[in-house]
């Protein structure tokens, strides 16, 4: 403290502000923590946006094995993500109408726009499902295009918050893959069908 005090010119006028700032600061917080009403500000959560793409076989030249892309995604700690799925495929892989992986768990979805709450069974193309978590994200077919190539996805949106760090895998439940009974190919190879999201 004596060398601070001591100094003379204006780097040591402005060091002694400085000083005479903090302290006030620090006198004005210590007044503010008195009174009742006043709390400390509540930390603001934090909201990520995470995107990605279910492609085509066709799209990525690997017939049969369509693709989340990317498939591994990394998230903070105790945030709310925003997970858009931009589905290319205009294929459906029906489950029957007893599976529970129509139903949205674990959050909110939207669907071009739309909130649901559930995409028909029948109508289901894959879905992005983290059984640990109970989150089920049910992803309905892009519109077929004449062409055959589609033209525009659909527009999943999934809203869900995370707590602390850990790694869960997700898989998609539906029979997208090839055989036998679909669930061959993509189904069974990470990084198509499955993939991991990294809470850090
Ligand atoms: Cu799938």
């Amino acid at each position: 403290m004596n060398t601070i005090w001591k100094s003379t010119g204006k780097a040591a006028a402005s060091l002694r502000m400085a000083v005479l700032l903090s302290l006030s600061a620090a006198l004005g917080l210590g007044l503010a923590a008195c009174g009742s009403s006043s709390k400390p500000p509540a930390a603001s959560p934090v909201t990520v946006h995470l995107y990605t793409n279910i492609l085509t076989g066709k799209m990525i030249v690997h017939s049969g094995s369509p693709k989340y892309s990317p498939a591994n995604m990394t998230v903070p700690a105790h945030s709310t993500v925003v997970l858009t799925i931009y589905n290319w495929d205009d294929g459906t892989a029906p489950l029957p109408s007893s599976s529970p992986y129509g139903a949205v768990t674990g959050g909110s979805e939207t669907v071009n726009g739309s909130s649901v709450t559930s995409v028909p069974t029948a109508n289901l193309s894959h879905t992005f499902t983290i059984p640990s978590l109970k989150i089920n994200v049910p992803v309905p077919p892009a519109p077929t295009a004449a062409s055959g190539s589609p033209k525009e996805p659909a527009v999943v949106v999934f809203t869900f918050h995370v707590g602390g760090s850990g790694s869960y895998t997700w898989h998609c439940m539906t029979p997208c893959g090839t055989a036998p009974g679909g669930m061959g190919g993509a189904m069974a190879t990470p990084g198509f069908m499955e993939g991991t999201l990294t809470v850090a």
